[in-house]
């Protein structure tokens, strides 16, 4: 009886479920989809990373012994046609998958049994630590959702950082050592250059062809394709940036798009590494001395605490959890998001290497480009469909939470227990963004003021009703309510203009020229 086994684009794993039991005869089968590379216009270089990983993973598997049907781009419109036409190809009895990664997958792939008129078996994705059903049984025991309580029921399940059933150091969390920003003079490490190679160069021209209006810059493209070149990039990861991870978690830098973060997550998410491997490796580090315990902790709780609790809360609330607008936030996309051109300074450094490279750093996506969506009241699906287009890592299961519950705030209050919401400061103390700014981040109000700071306060006035009962922003209420007249009618003056007219007329010079 032949089975037929599908691999994700984002499942590029020897160790998928859906070939534990592969045995000869069966058919392992991949597709490149019109469909896929299309249902929001996904920055260029994550097609070119998901299709040149793909074509590298199927030639692996040939090489492994695996029976392959390898389908490049063109030949089906969606995976559901593809699979069909493989099916009756290769005269498969019944097909074995792996869970994908997002809702709307998930949902469609079951009605294809009915449809092909042949067992489809969906298996657990395995890859993660959790299933769902760990998630969904902490979750039953409690009224609100805490990343820090899953991230140590994970650590005492797992045995990660773990010793006689206590964490190591006698500290669960070290995240107050770990806001510090760069210091001047700071040497930034380098990242490892992969070049393209003929499989990559082929995919590169497709892509320039086929997505030529999708966003992104194509001649920087610089992520590993294969599974040796994901294992180099961790090597160079935990040898070179892992040890001051910590330290410079959270800081920002005029072109320095990377500083000591690891670039993994595109690489975990589409399959060529695994979460277990990568925390395994960070731990090693720590325990033969080679990286401090606050860098070491915190790279694992990103990993094996928000990472495993995200796609919990995502597979929790899905589908109604994407609908929420608790703020009623309804202002369309300003174009500087594409186009990186405002004279805000930080939100074009961020943007313009999104654009360069598929990437930006967690504080650059929550504190500059979330923080001002969030200030400035984007509808939640305007600024969903921008994260979910311009990371090489941005599948809907983590880009969703990550964006309508910790960035924006839509979802009320799911996981994050206040907004994310910070003035102009925050990102001063963090970066050295606002010294070439063409604003002035100390003044609060007027025309040359850093709109961060008046947003802020015009945030929370124009949010009060929703807001002023959170018992963490009684303390900024306070504040707000020792103002006087004249300057919440200056802040809200301020906010009035930039948001109608400046907003869309804040132009800076091409980036080029920057
Ligand atoms: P590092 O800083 O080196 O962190 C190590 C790893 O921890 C990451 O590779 C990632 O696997 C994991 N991680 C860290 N934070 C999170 C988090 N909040 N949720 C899930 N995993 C996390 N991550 C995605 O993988 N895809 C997304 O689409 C995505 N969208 C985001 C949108 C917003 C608004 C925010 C605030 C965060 C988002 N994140 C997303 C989380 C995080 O920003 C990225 O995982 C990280 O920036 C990737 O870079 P890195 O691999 O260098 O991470
Ligand atoms: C992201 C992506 C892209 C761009 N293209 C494909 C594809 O052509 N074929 C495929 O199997 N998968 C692709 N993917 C990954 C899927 O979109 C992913 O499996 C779902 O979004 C679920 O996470
Ligand atoms: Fe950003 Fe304001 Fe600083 Fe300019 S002054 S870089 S807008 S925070």
């Amino acid at each position: 009886m032949t089975t037929l086994r599908l691999i994700l684009g984002d499942q590029l794993s020897q160790d998928i479920a859906a070939l534990n039991d592969y045995e000869a005869g069966d058919v392992v089968m991949g597709a490149e989809v019109h469909d896929e590379a299309t249902y929001v216009p996904h920055h260029k270089q994550k097609i070119v990373l998901i299709f040149s990983a793909m074509r590298h993973f199927f030639a692996e598997l040939d090489d492994a012994g695996f029976a392959t049907r390898y389908w490049q781009l063109g030949a089906h419109q969606s995976l559901f046609e593809a699979v069909r036409a493989t099916a009756q190809e290769v005269g498969a009895k019944r097909i074995i998958l792996t869970a994908p990664g997002e809702w709307r997958l998930l949902d469609e792939m079951e009605t294809w049994s009915d449809r092909l008129g042949l067992p489809v078996e969906i298996r657990g994705d395995d890859r993660f630590f959790a299933d769902h059903h760990t998630f969904q049984a902490f979750a039953a025991k409690r009224k609100t959702l805490k990343m820090e309580t899953f991230y140590r029921q994970m650590r005492q399940e797992t045995g990660i950082l773990m010793e006689a059933g206590e964490p190591v150091g006698g500290t669960w969390n070290y995240d107050a050592q770990n806001r510090k920003a760069l210091p001047k003079g700071a040497v930034i490490p380098t990242v490892p250059t992969f070049t393209p190679d003929a499989i990559t160069q082929e995919v590169m021209e497709l892509v320039a062809t086929r997505f030529c209006d999708h966003f992104g810059t194509l001649a920087t493209f610089n992520w590993p394709v294969t599974r040796d070149e994901a294992e180099q990039a961790l090597d160079d990861f935990i040898a070179v940036r892992l040890p001051a991870f910590g330290d410079y978690q959270d800081a920002m830098s005029v072109g320095e798009p990377f500083l000591n973060h690891s670039l993994i997550a595109p690489l975990i998410n589409c399959g060529l590494l695994s979460p277990r491997e990568v925390c395994a490796r960070a731990e090693a580090a720590w325990r033969d001395g080679r990286a401090p315990i606050n860098a070491v902790e915190g790279f694992i709780r990103q990993i094996l605490g928000w990472r495993e609790f995200i796609r919990g809360v995502y597979w929790l609330k899905m589908p109604e959890y994407a609908e929420s607008n608790a703020l009623n936030a309804a202002r369309p996309l300003p174009d500087f998001y594409w186009t990186g051109r405002t004279k805000m300074r930080c939100m074009a450094q961020a943007i313009d290497q999104t654009r360069d490279h598929a990437y930006a750093h967690h504080i650059q996506r929550l504190m500059v480009t979330g923080n001002f969506a969030l200030l400035a009241g984007i509808a939640p699906a305007e600024i969903e469909a921008w994260y979910l287009v311009v990371y090489a890592d941005a599948y809907e299961w983590v880009e969703l939470p990550n964006v309508h519950g910790m960035a924006i705030f839509a979802d009320g209050g799911v996981f994050a227990s206040k907004p994310y919401a910070a003035s102009g400061s925050y990102i001063n103390k963090m970066s050295n963004y606002c010294r070439g700014c063409s604003y002035d981040v100390k003044q609060k109000t007027g025309d040359d003021a850093c709109p961060f700071n008046y947003l802020y306060w015009n945030f929370l006035i124009s949010n009060e009703d929703k807001l002023r009962g959170n018992h963490r922003l009684s303390m900024i209420y306070k504040t707000l309510d020792r103002m006087d007249q004249r300057q919440r009618e200056s802040i809200v003056a301020s906010s009035e203009r930039f948001l109608s007219h400046t907003l869309n007329d804040d132009l800076a010079e091409p980036p080029l020229l920057r």
